[in-house]
């Protein structure tokens, strides 16, 4: 299972995830069992996660062939350190505005001397089925590097931020982008901001990727040219069926 994610997108499969916000196991499990994903978001960043539950997750992920990746709170090195030590076969980090930003949160993510990343791979390697001394090596190349386009500043960046070596993924969040542009989620400025996205990380040959919220929209973007999507979270997913079928019950 190591590096699924990395191997579908270096075969141009397309990479096909969904975001976790509960901290528990037997949910992942649950929308695991069935197979089919190549990846699961772990949000730190605005689910119910913590570090505490980043070892249990990533494992969990990793055991049935998808690549855990972890979202953490902000781009601070202790916080991309103790994701990827925690198994993490790549790191998001929100709000990345401009090559600076992507060139240290690389630095961040790479052991000496690409970067500045401590040393304690005791728990990281689980999640890959090594050992502990067997994990360094291949670390540096097989760890994906994703940033979140999500602000006016990184789309007015984000050709620079596309060039910066060692970052994987642009990774879109489309409800942030709509806030920071202040403009409507939908509309013709806030496409052409992900648009010009999607055609910078394709012209640095990075992956371009996307959140969706649901698996039509997902497909669309797949078809425009997006290699990575999300398609639901596990709280919008379970709060639409309940709506839906309270809806029906009731009779509205
Ligand atoms: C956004 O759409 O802003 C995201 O970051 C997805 O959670």
């Amino acid at each position: 299972s190591a590096a699924t994610l990395k191997n579908a997108l270096a075969k141009k499969q397309p990479g096909i995830g969904f975001w976790l916000t509960f901290n528990a196991p037997s949910i992942c499990k649950t929308i695991l069992a069935g197979g089919g994903f190549n990846w699961a978001l772990i949000d730190a960043e605005h689910g119910q996660i913590t570090d505490s539950d980043y070892y249990a997750l990533t494992n969990l992920v990793a055991s049935s062939g998808a690549s855990p990746i972890i979202r953490v709170p902000y781009d601070l090195e202790w916080m991309i350190k103790r994701a990827l030590d925690s198994g993490a076969h790549g790191v998001m980090t929100p709000m990345c505005h401009s090559a600076d930003d992507a060139r240290r949160i690389v630095q961040y993510s790479k052991y000496p001397p690409r970067g500045t990343r401590g040393y304690g791979p005791m728990f990281s390697a689980h999640s890959f089925g090594l050992q502990e001394k067997e994990y360094p090596a291949g670390a540096d190349d097989n760890l994906l590097v994703i940033v979140q386009i999500e602000s006016r500043k990184a789309v007015e960046n984000v050709e620079e931020i596309a060039a910066v070596d060692g970052i994987d993924v642009l990774f879109i969040g489309p409800y942030d982008l709509s806030k920071f542009l202040n403009v409507q989620f939908g509309s013709e400025e806030h496409e052409a901001a992900i648009q010009r996205t999607l055609k910078a990380a394709k012209a640095a040959g990075k992956t371009a990727a996307i959140f969706c919220t649901s698996g039509e929209q997902a497909k669309m973007r797949l078809s425009q040219g997006f290699e990575m999507v999300s398609i639901v979270t596990d709280v919008g997913a379970l709060a639409a069926a309940f709506d839906r079928e309270l809806a029906a019950v009731r009779g509205v």
